[in-house]
């Protein structure tokens, strides 16, 4: 078999910082760019290559900053054009690359291109974005936006609608217009200028509809599902070997696309070995809400996620994507709960050891893995008891629609939902020490301290040698300075244990065995039996021969 092409961002591991929530350095209460060069000595110290910044540009927040009015400028907030180049700069000296969050699905409605297309159906701009007659006195079609509701709203102006996937202040950008291509490819190629390292494509795949807009099946008994056609649309790949052509193929950087409603098929197109396009995506199988587990309503759920369909789906991209197309690999986000909560167990009792076996099943995997803010010293969901406490504007629309307006689930059961899956378990501010309000800021933070932070920080965890902190940076290490772990094919072992995740990775003559316990029980379990070679990491320091103890995770190169 062809060697596979070495690249730096086959071998990186990303931070992905959420810069309202991760350290605030004037007291404002809210997280600035100036609070992440801060903390840039403590990332370098974890060993990240990357970090992916979620969108500082100039906003509105009605999405918290997914919702853009300037891509040249700096929100407010978190400082100003000079904050970010040295922030940039001292990233550079601390040898961590910046990848850039780029979000051009959509801009807020507050955008200059958006405030003059919504003037007059003859305006310059009004190609820009997507706008369409009513039907029958109504909306164009039934879809529903991704934060419920329909994916129309109707300008009094004009008398017509136009279309936003997500909220009513974000809407979508006409891509087939080329001069809206030509914006952005402007736009991305000054901020490559800057030297900047790559670009994260917010739902990147969702760029091109399907020019019929017809209705969608009906899934909840409100609206209809817009996904079948705007995710992968007819001319999404033509877009992105433009923006290849134009832009991506000029500069030494990385690009990892969200795609929402991505198949293993269709990711081998945007991701694939001859980087025509995109060098990798994220797929949502694994953290789909309702997909994983049993859904309560729509996305919604409060099951957890059964180790048979997680593995199977890992296991799935991973074999199907060797040799042809490059992968990524995380656990939690900024929109999803977080890790330990969701695939482990954040019970005091477990929270460590399964904290360090969920990293363990996904760092040892093929593809670049994602490390989100506070993943690393094992932060957990948050409880929030009414929706007056939450801030995601998709719980909050959620909430509005199932509950208030439609009488489709109790408050108390849509609630328990959002504790289990919502957004805002992973945007609680950043955990460093166990003063008041975490240290993350010496105001009033913008939005709920998790209460156990005297327990779980920063501080605590880099003066304990077990800590979740220390694992990582001990997963990190390997991959740095193992090949096998980057380059090895993977195989899977054991797919029919509800118990175990396990799995081989090859590369020339050498094997790595990995073995996780994913229960909280000691199973029986033979993959390691016999092997003798160098353990690379494990949870445990004592062994048992023919067992898993609970939550053990093992990792032998032989
Ligand atoms: O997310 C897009 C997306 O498809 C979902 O993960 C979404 O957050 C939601 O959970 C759908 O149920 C991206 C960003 O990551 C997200 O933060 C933004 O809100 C969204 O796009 C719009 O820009
Ligand atoms: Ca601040």
């Amino acid at each position: 078999m062809a060697q596979e092409k070495h690249t730096w961002w086959k071998e990186a591991v990303i931070y992905q910082i959420y810069p309202r929530s991760f350290a605030d350095s004037n007291g404002d209460g809210i997280g600035d760019l100036n609070g992440i060069t801060e903390h840039l000595p403590y990332l370098e110290k974890l060993g990240i290559d990357v970090i992916w910044l979620s969108p500082v540009y100039r906003s509105p927040n009605d999405d918290n900053g997914y919702d853009i009015s300037d891509y040249r400028d700096i929100m407010t907030e978190f400082g100003t054009m000079e904050d970010f180049d040295r922030m940039l700069k001292e990233a550079h000296r601390h040898h961590i690359r910046i990848v850039m969050d780029l979000v051009v699905n959509h801009t807020s409605d507050e955008h200059a291109w958006f405030i003059e297309s919504r003037k007059s159906k003859d305006n310059p701009y009004r190609d820009y974005y997507i706008w369409k007659d009513p039907k029958n006195g109504k909306e164009p079609n039934n879809w529903e936006s991704c934060f419920s509701g329909s994916a129309w709203q109707f300008d009094e102006a004009t008398g017509q609608y136009y279309l936003h996937c997500f909220s009513k202040k974000q809407p979508d950008l006409n891509w087939e217009n080329p001069k809206v291509r030509d914006e952005v490819f402007d736009m991305m190629n000054w901020w490559c200028e800057k030297g900047i390292d790559g670009f994260r494509m917010d739902v990147i795949s969702m760029i091109s509809k399907d020019p019929a807009y017809p209705d969608g099946p009906v899934n909840d008994g409100v609206y209809g599902d817009l996904n079948p056609y705007v995710c992968n649309g007819p001319h999404v790949h033509e877009y992105l070997e433009e923006m290849n052509r134009r832009v991506l193929s000029k500069y030494d950087i990385m690009t990892v696309g969200e795609a929402a409603g991505v198949t293993i098929d269709e990711a081998k197109k945007y991701a694939n070995s001859n980087e025509s396009e995109l060098n990798m995506v994220f797929h949502f199988e694994h953290t789909d809400g309702s997909a994983n587990s049993d859904s309560i309503i729509g996305k919604w759920t409060y099951n957890p996620p059964k180790l048979s369909y997680v593995r199977g789906i890992l296991n799935k991209w991973q074999v199907e994507l060797e040799g042809k197309a490059w992968g990524s690999l995380y656990w939690d986000n900024h929109d999803q709960p977080r890790a330990v909560s969701r695939f482990g167990n954040d019970d005091p009792k477990w929270r460590v050891l399964s904290a360090k076996m969920v990293a363990t099943v996904l760092h040892m995997q093929k593809g670049t893995p994602y490390v989100y803010q506070g993943e690393e010293i094992g932060m957990t969901n948050m409880h929030f008891s009414s929706v007056k406490d939450c801030n995601d504007i998709e719980e909050k629309n959620a909430y509005q629609q199932y509950v208030v307006d439609h009488h489709m689930i109790s408050s108390e059961d849509m609630l328990k939902c959002f504790d289990a899956i919502g957004r805002d378990n992973a945007r609680t501010p950043m955990q460093w020490n166990a003063k008041e309000h975490a240290g993350f800021t010496t105001g009033t933070p913008w939005f709920t301290v998790n209460p156990n932070y005297k327990e779980i920080n920063t501080e605590a965890a880099l003066a304990d040698p077990d800590s979740v902190f220390y694992y990582y940076q001990k997963l990190i290490y390997l991959r740095h300075t193992t090949p096998i772990i980057v380059y090895g094919v993977f195989h899977p072992l054991l797919e029919d244990s509800d118990c175990v995740y396990a799995y081989e990775r090859t590369l020339d003559r050498q094997t790595l065995t990995v073995a996780c316990n994913w229960t909280d029980r000691e199973v029986e379990c033979h993959v390691l039996d016999g092997i003798e070679g160098e353990e690379l990491i494990s949870n445990y320091t004592d062994h048992k021969v023919g067992v898993l103890q609970p939550y053990e995770a093992r990792v032998i190169l032989h």
